[in-house]
């Protein structure tokens, strides 16, 4: 694995590259399929530091924290793009298997981080993420891509983010909003999501029970959601890294999307490499 503060130059995969991969064949076969997977235990040494940076993070969220709490509701805590603050993160952004892994499940040369987000739900969280696809949100184009989202807590099966299994090979990309129901976009005319939940049976749901440190792989068009948490259901800490592969590249979607980027001075079309985005692993 090459762990490269700068770029490096990105040399093309040789026989022996392709033949050694972090995730078995039928796993990338699945992901491909599926635009989902899980995987068991991948980051159980990371659980401890990714805790120690999620505390600093709530003790001093970032400009882009973005928390949700209805009356009556405990707080749906969210905030993005911390991994060049919080030296944890930073670590796994550079040192975990996340890179690698993310570069087999995408079947790609490169990973290309793209940014981290931090996604807790205490207790008595009253708020259902609803179901949506993240890539309309993003800057970035290209089939690609892949999320880990990591419990940081035991997570029972119903508490557990959902993802529709083939959803990222739908024809069409769902009008965004924001996770209170508002456009993302003004001016939107995009089909609005399928009432899912009032036809759960109609749709190949999948969902899990999970440890602190396994990780639920999904791609950026996969429709997922999550539901809300009973007081008595413990916390949800939730890190998501979000990685971007070979044909990643910057598009202006015409409006702030999340996260917002400030200081991109990409034009559409070109590929997504900005010291935002560092490249980590190459083969
Ligand atoms: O954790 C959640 O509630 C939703 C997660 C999500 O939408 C994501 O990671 O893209």
């Amino acid at each position: 694995m090459s762990v490269a503060a700068a770029p490096p130059p990105v040399a093309g995969p040789t026989a022996a590259d392709s033949a050694v991969t972090s995730v078995a064949p039928s796993t990338h076969a699945d992901f491909q399929r599926d635009g989902v997977v899980v995987l068991r235990a991948l980051f159980a040494d990371w659980v401890e530091p990714l805790r120690t940076g999620l505390d600093a993070l709530m003790a001093a969220p970032s400009p882009l924290e973005r928390s949700y709490q209805p009356q009556g509701s405990a707080r749906f805590f969210q905030d993005l793009c911390n991994w060049q603050r919080i030296p944890e993160f930073e670590a796994f952004v550079r040192h975990s298997p996340a890179a690698r892994v993310a570069a087999d499940l995408m079947g790609s040369r490169t990973a290309r981080f793209f940014h981290d987000h931090v996604l807790v739900k205490e207790p008595g969280t009253a708020v259902a993420t609803p179901w949506h696809q993240d890539l309309p949100y993003y800057c970035v184009a290209g089939s690609a891509n892949v999320s880990f989202w990591i419990p940081l807590d035991p997570i029972p099966r119903e508490i557990c983010m959902e993802t529709i299994a083939g959803s990222h090979a739908w024809p069409r990309i769902h009008r965004p909003k924001r996770f209170d129901g508002s456009d993302l976009y003004a001016d939107d005319d995009r089909i609005e999501m399928p009432d899912i939940d009032a036809n759960r049976e109609g749709f190949p749901i999948l969902g899990w029970e999970l440890e602190p440190g396994d990780a639920i792989a999904f791609h950026f068009a996969a429709v997922h959601g999550a539901p809300a948490v009973c007081p008595g259901q413990g916390r949800r800490r939730i890190f998501s890294a979000r990685w971007v592969g070979d044909d990643a590249v910057f598009i202006d979607r015409g409006g702030k999307g999340s996260p917002p980027f400030a200081n991109l001075t990409l034009r559409t079309g070109e590929p997504l490499d900005a010291a935002d985005f560092p490249l980590i692993y190459s083969r």
